[in-house]
């Protein structure tokens, strides 16, 4: 009966006019670039991960608010809160949580695949989308990128590969994200930063994703011409993740 009860959650979805009641959905979002571009912040767009699969538990003894909030006084930029929950233990609630509790940009983290995603987004408190070119055709991303751009978000491009990124470049992109993580093998390598940097048209800012564990190669990748620094196990591992972003 429990089971039931839970797919018949998961099932349970709100109408659009629903979403558009929310609290959150009349506000106008935080620009992701703005806040990458203000000297004043780190250029760090820090995560709050509980679990993943390539690791498994990282750390399920936080709370959102506190991390959050911890990354927000260290200078974040902005904030990314994983969203999925078969992969990552995310919730939507959390990102509403550290909505209510932060004024700089948020990204929902999730595997975005249709148009009721991005309207949720907007709805539980997020900023910014994220869409991964490996699992999206060009058509999806033209549309999704439209449709996040017309509600006011900042829409992220994730991609591995110079195939990918020649594919995917739409003008309704804010940012493009190199992730340094082969979602297919998990590997990780900043190689693949360095490698496709020169790639990425000057009218995005450029982030780089994954496996970022230093201030020596944040310095290397700023010189490559990077903007952003997406970073979650590094600071997630530790006890106080904000802390960690702090020293
Ligand atoms: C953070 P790391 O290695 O610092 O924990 O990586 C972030 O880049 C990673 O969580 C990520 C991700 C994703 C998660 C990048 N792209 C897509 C889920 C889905």
């Amino acid at each position: 009966a429990h089971k039931k009860i839970e797919v018949e959650a998961a099932k349970a979805r709100f109408s659009y006019t629903q979403l558009e009641e929310s609290e959150f959905f009349a506000r106008q979002p935080y620009s992701l670039n703005q806040f990458l571009l203000d000297p004043a912040r780190s250029g760090i767009i820090a995560e709050f991960k509980r679990k993943s699969p390539s690791k498994g538990i990282i750390n399920d003894q936080v709370s959102v608010e506190d991390v959050t909030t911890g990354y927000n006084a260290a200078g974040a930029s902005a904030i990314s809160v994983l969203t999925d929950r078969n992969f990552f233990m995310g919730r939507k609630l959390d990102l509403t949580k550290a909505r209510k509790v932060n004024d700089i940009p948020l990204l929902r983290k999730d595997f975005m695949i249709d148009e009721y995603q991005i309207v949720e987004a907007k709805a539980i408190g997020a900023d910014i989308i994220l869409l991964i070119a490996a699992i999206l055709t060009p058509a999806q991303i033209k549309q999704f990128a439209g449709m996040a751009k017309s509600l006011g978000l900042s829409v992220l491009l994730e991609v591995h590969n110079l195939e990918e990124l020649q594919r995917s470049i739409d003008p309704n992109l804010s940012a493009i994200g190199v992730n340094n993580r082969n979602l297919a093998d998990f590997t990780v390598s900043v190689e693949t930063s360095f490698q496709l940097a020169q790639h990425i048209p000057d009218e995005f800012t450029k982030i780089s994703e994954s496996a970022i564990s230093n201030t020596q190669v944040i310095k290397e990748l700023k010189q490559a011409g990077y903007n952003g620094f997406l970073i979650g196990e590094n600071f997630m591992k530790q006890e106080n993740p904000g802390q960690a972003m702090a020293d």
